[in-house]
């Protein structure tokens, strides 16, 4: 079966000196590269918002980044802003190589709800079109790098293994933003669900 790697959210506002940066985030630039050469089939991810986004604190008078809020469709975390579309933060890492990617799937952009994972958005309903994309082309057999581990990538990973695509993440190829215990959270539900933490 061909292997794809999916590259999540390897952007400048996630790497160190950027808006949400990721502890690490840059590091893991090089070893990503490499490891396409092992892939028949490349995916790059974009975290992509409107300033106006109903996930940054900044449009949340009083509230303070990393604090917790009810959106309609559940929980959400407001972010400072970040990745905002245009901006140079939103751009990937300059080093990552993109001569692979066959696609990019942007996600959240749509002002009033947030999107970590990059098959639904987090209402857990709206879907970003990558389920259809990689059935319609046979692509079944999925591995996740990128950041954070503990939102975008384990929110991909989960609803790819839930849709029934076999689910490999590369741990080493990762990086956590670690709020309150979140990795270690997305590390069981990931294990419980069946996906490979290697
Ligand atoms: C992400 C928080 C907000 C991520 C994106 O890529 O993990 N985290 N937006
Ligand atoms: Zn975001």
């Amino acid at each position: 079966m061909t292997k794809t790697l999916i590259v999540v959210d390897l952007q400048v506002d996630f790497c160190p000196g950027g808006k949400l940066a990721v502890a690490g985030g840059d590091e893991i630039v090089a070893p990503i590269n490499e490891m396409m050469a092992d892939f028949d089939s490349v995916i790059l991810t974009q975290d992509w918002h409107p300033a106006s986004h109903t996930s940054f604190a900044d449009n949340h008078p009083g509230a303070m980044p990393f604090s917790l809020t009810q959106m309609p469709y559940g929980p959400q975390v407001l972010w400072p802003a970040h990745c905002v579309i245009g901006t140079p933060g939103a751009e990937f890492h300059p080093g990552l190589d993109r001569s692979r990617a066959e696609t990019v799937i942007r996600k959240g952009f749509r002002p009033t709800i947030d999107s970590y994972s990059a098959f639904f958005e987090n209402d857990g309903r709206t879907p970003t079109g990558l389920t259809g994309y990689l059935r319609e082309r046979n692509l079944e057999k999925l591995y996740f790098v990128g950041l954070a581990h503990d939102f975008c990538v384990a929110w991909s990973a989960l609803d790819a293994i839930h849709q029934g695509f076999e689910v490999t993440v590369i741990e080493d190829a990762t990086r956590a933003i670690d709020l309150n215990g979140s990795r270690e959270t997305a590390r069981i539900k990931m294990r419980e669900a069946g996906i490979s933490l290697i």
